[in-house]
């Protein structure tokens, strides 16, 4: 059959058209090759000079989600009243009239009774078209209740860029011009973001710049390293501190950036302080005062202790980092962030790029290129008394109160607490809610402690879903409305950055959708504004009919010219010639459409040298943004900062808070019942929580170092084995003081005694059959956020999923 099938002349020709994958946060360029109707391949963009035309492995599954046979193809109703992860829903397909109907009929029963803040959309995985349902809507309907997946994600990475520098995003990393990359608890080769991007030039990064990877594991990025530094977990403040000690102790330091003694003689000596008069600083600010209250005793034998690593290796890797000076990229990732004290970890790892002056600057750090895309109109001529009076209320997820500051650019109280919110649901504290929406979310996978996402979903009269799978979040929902895929099947853009540039890129439509599906960002909120109008409230449908397209002026009238032109008015500038404002030109909406992707100028270095947005306009050693930004959290619950740090489980008090310092991991779990610390990561072939019912991911799960095809194994160091008696295969249950998970057993050199790695993505109940053991009864593997106690970083709202579970093993 196959020689037969390699005869048969191809019939039909294809086309490639652009596309946009959101399989990770890299949000690549690409394009597809459409024959018939029909996608048969995925490539890079080569027009994207941020993904130069490269892929990664995981862009391919996007095939198998589309044309997954588990997919919802109708809206879908729930027969069973009862909610609970052991009642079968009973859904049964509906026509969309009918399931908007429904949706529409209780969003007026909370304006009805004016308790519109009952209502509350979660929103996972999005495009920028977000704001038309996450904010617009949320806002005329009249609840503070949007609630994004943001907290479980990656906050407290941009924590420590934003009180040291002003930036509150990801940055991006020079690396064809670094002579030294520092990677911390980020796998660039597999995950973090712009995969396609890193890995395309990485065989050049090795040969011209050293490599360290400060990971608790061999990643992949790690297996080709020339230093791997498997730290004890959550001790990454402790190796940052020894590092910058070294660099200002040799005086390695950037004397261009962070400037220099005044006579000239390098007075940082191990252990004394020193008189900050002498000191000449130039686009930095307090290396005198944060030597002095921190780093003149983090000695590299200090850190040595705590990290469980050799001096001799800490001493090297501070010295060839600091002689690359600049050029010497220090790269925070999740690993040393998304912990309990992780807000310090993230900002003593991001300080190395002040002290070598790589901030901003060729072969180091940069953040993010201009680009001129354009916000929706403003929502508040819509908002209605009922709305602003709905909309001051207290947000469900608790942020601003004492223990959550969720500090996000210096604003307490700003950022999201996304895990919190199944507290506030499930306590209804600060009040019940009633009627909720998700989409492309699964909080009750996603997050950890998900059995409070159960309780608290089971718990809210209504729920509706927008997903393509029957996911464990669609198990508690009363609605099910099938999305269109990103790739393939709906019009959106995103942005991102890397190699100096930035780029926008499209998401369109380029196959058959085979199911009845709607886009939720789109087209759902349009047709619901449709329905809201017919029952007497029409000002969220006046408010989208402002979405004109730029081009004739005409306002939509259906929810395809609604969802084509609010992408055509967001992104004029980059495409109608009369607008134009940088970066790549083009002839016209077709002629940008066409290519897919826009990038911007090239990166304009040390631009914002002196110019950076905190409180003194330079890069803070001593963090005033951070100061006045908890003085003025304390102040609202008339208190003292140092009491907000002990009520937030921080370690310091006094100046030691602004500035960054070490913090001993906070851990969930006594050594002596849970010998292990958990060590979660994500898998190559994971598509955020995506793939799980892609048959790829499971054939090729040994992409990850260490794991095995069709298993889902916690990899144990084999002295750490002999001790417990566990052989490699052997079923295992993992248990922490939250939850137990079975699995199986892998014996592998690659993870630091006394820790135990699995990767994240598997333990499915829900989502299709390949995904699940059986589909709504057993899980296939186990979901690592079974252990994972539900957690905080409360300074940036983020959950921890890193250095705060110890566990047991047993053999079973
Ligand atoms: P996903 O789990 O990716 O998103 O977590 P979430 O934001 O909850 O699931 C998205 C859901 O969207 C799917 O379950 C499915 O129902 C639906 N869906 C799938 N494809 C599409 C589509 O194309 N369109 C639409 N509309 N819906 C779709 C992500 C979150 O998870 C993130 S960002 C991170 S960084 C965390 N990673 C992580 C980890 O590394 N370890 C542990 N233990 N937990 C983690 N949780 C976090
Ligand atoms: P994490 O997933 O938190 O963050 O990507 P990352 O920034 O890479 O992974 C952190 C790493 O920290 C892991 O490799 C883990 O082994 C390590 N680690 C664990 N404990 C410690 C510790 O105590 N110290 C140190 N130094 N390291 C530790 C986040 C990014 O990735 C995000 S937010 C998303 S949404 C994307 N998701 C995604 C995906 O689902 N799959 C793949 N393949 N890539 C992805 N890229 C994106
Ligand atoms: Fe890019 Fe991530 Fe998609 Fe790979 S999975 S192509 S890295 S967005
Ligand atoms: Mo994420």
């Amino acid at each position: 059959a196959l020689a037969e099938a390699q005869d048969t002349p191809q019939k039909e020709k294809g086309t490639w058209h652009a596309g946009t994958c959101q399989g990770c946060t890299s949000w690549c360029a690409k394009q597809v090759y459409v024959v018939g109707d029909r996608a048969v391949k995925i490539r890079g963009n080569p027009h994207s000079k941020v993904c130069v035309g490269a892929s990664c492995v995981r862009a391919h599954m996007a095939l198998q989600q589309v044309y997954d046979p588990d997919r919802i193809k109708t809206p879908m109703k729930r027969t069973n009243p009862k909610k609970g992860r052991h009642e079968d829903p009973g859904f049964v397909p509906i026509s969309w009239d009918e399931a908007l109907d429904t949706l529409a009929d209780k969003i007026m029963e909370l304006r009805d009774a004016g308790e519109t803040h009952k209502y509350m959309l979660m929103r996972g995985r999005y495009t920028y078209m977000r704001d038309i349902l996450y904010d617009r809507m949320t806002k005329i309907i009249g609840s503070p209740n949007n609630i994004s997946h943001s907290a479980i994600c990656a906050e407290a990475e941009k924590f420590g860029s934003y009180y040291t520098e002003g930036y509150w995003s990801y940055r991006q990393y020079d690396v064809t011009k670094a002579r030294y990359v520092l990677i911390w608890g980020a796998d660039p080769l597999a995950a973090n973001r712009q995969v396609p991007f890193y890995s395309s030039v990485w065989g050049d990064v090795v040969d011209r710049a050293r490599v360290a990877v400060v990971e608790p594991r061999l990643s992949a990025t790690a297996g080709k390293a020339d230093e791997w530094l498997p730290i004890v977990p959550g001790q990454d403040s402790a190796l940052a501190l020894a590092i910058a000690h070294v660099i200002l102790a040799r005086g390695l330091w950037s004397r261009e950036f962070v400037g220099d003694f005044k006579d000239g003689t390098n007075r940082f000596v191990p252990g004394q302080t020193v008189d900050e008069s002498t000191f000449d600083e130039r686009f930095t600010h307090g290396v005198v005062a944060w030597w002095n209250l921190e780093v003149k005793d983090r000695t590299p034998a200090w850190a040595a202790e705590k990290t469980g690593l050799p001096e001799a290796q800490i001493l090297r890797v501070a010295e060839d980092f600091g002689k690359a000076a600049p050029r010497a990229i220090s790269w925070v990732g999740g690993g040393p962030s998304m912990q309990v004290r992780g807000g310090y970890g993230s900002m003593a790892c991001h300080a190395l790029n002040g002290l070598v002056g790589a901030c901003d600057n060729e072969g180091g750090t940069l953040v993010s290129n201009k680009e001129y895309t354009r916000k929706f109109p403003k929502p508040d001529a819509f908002m209605d008394d009922i709305a602003k009076k709905g909309k001051k209320h207290e947000k469900i997820d608790q942020r601003g109160r004492l223990t959550f500051p969720a500090l996000k650019s210096g604003k307490p109280g700003s950022a999201v607490l996304t895990n919190n919110a199944a507290d506030g649901i499930l306590n209804e504290d600060p009040y019940e809610i009633k009627v909720a929406v998700g989409y492309m979310n699964n909080f009750t996978f996603s997050c950890t402690q998900p059995d409070r996402w159960e309780r608290a979903l089971a718990k809210i009269p209504f729920v509706a879903h927008l997903t393509t799978h029957a996911s464990e979040f669609s198990w508690f929902s009363d609605i099910l409305l099938p999305n269109t895929h990103h790739l393939f099947e709906k019009y959106g853009y995103v942005k991102s950055i890397a190699n100096g540039y930035r780029h926008v890129t499209l998401m369109q439509p380029v196959i058959k959708r085979i199911g009845d599906y709607k886009t939720d960002e789109t087209e759902v909120p349009w047709l619901l504004a449709e329905k809201l109008s017919q029952r007497g409230f029409d000002n969220l449908l006046r408010h989208y009919k402002e979405y004109r397209d730029p081009e004739t002026g005409k306002e939509p009238t259906t929810a395809d010219e609604f969802s084509l032109y609010a992408l055509k008015y967001a992104t004029q500038s980059l495409w109608d010639p009369a607008q134009y404002k940088g970066g790549d030109r083009f002839n016209g909406w077709e002629d940008f459409l066409k290519t897919g992707v826009w990038n911007s100028d090239p990166y304009p270095y040390r631009k914002r040298w002196g110019k950076m947005k905190t409180a003194t306009g330079k890069f803070e050693f001593y963090s005033v943004t951070l100061k006045k930004a908890l003085e003025k959290h304390a102040k609202k619950h008339k208190t003292t900062v140092d009491e907000v740090l002990t009520a937030c489980n921080y370690e310091a008090q006094g100046e030691l808070a602004f500035i960054p310092h070490h913090e001993d991991p906070f851990t969930i779990g006594d050594a002596d019942t849970y010998p292990f610390v958990f060590v979660d990561h994500k898998s190559r072939l994971n598509r955020e929580g995506r793939s799980a019912n892609c048959s790829w991911y499971y054939d090729f799960k040994d992409l990850d170092p260490g794991d095995e095809p069709w298993q889902d194994v916690a990899k144990i160091n084999p002295a750490d084995a002999q001790k417990i008696g566990v052989k490699s295969g052997d079923t295992i249950r993992i248990t922490s003081p939250t939850g137990a998970i079975e699995c199986t057993a892998k014996l592998w050199e690659g993870i630091r005694p006394g820790t135990v790695a699995k990767c994240f993505g598997q333990g499915h109940w829900a989502y299709g059959r390949v995904a699940a053991g059986v589909f709504g009864k057993t899980p296939r593997g186990g979901n690592n956020n079974d252990l994972i106690p539900a957690e905080y970083d409360r300074l940036s709202g983020s959950t921890v999923r890193h250095a705060g579970t110890r566990v047991k093993i047993e053999r079973i």
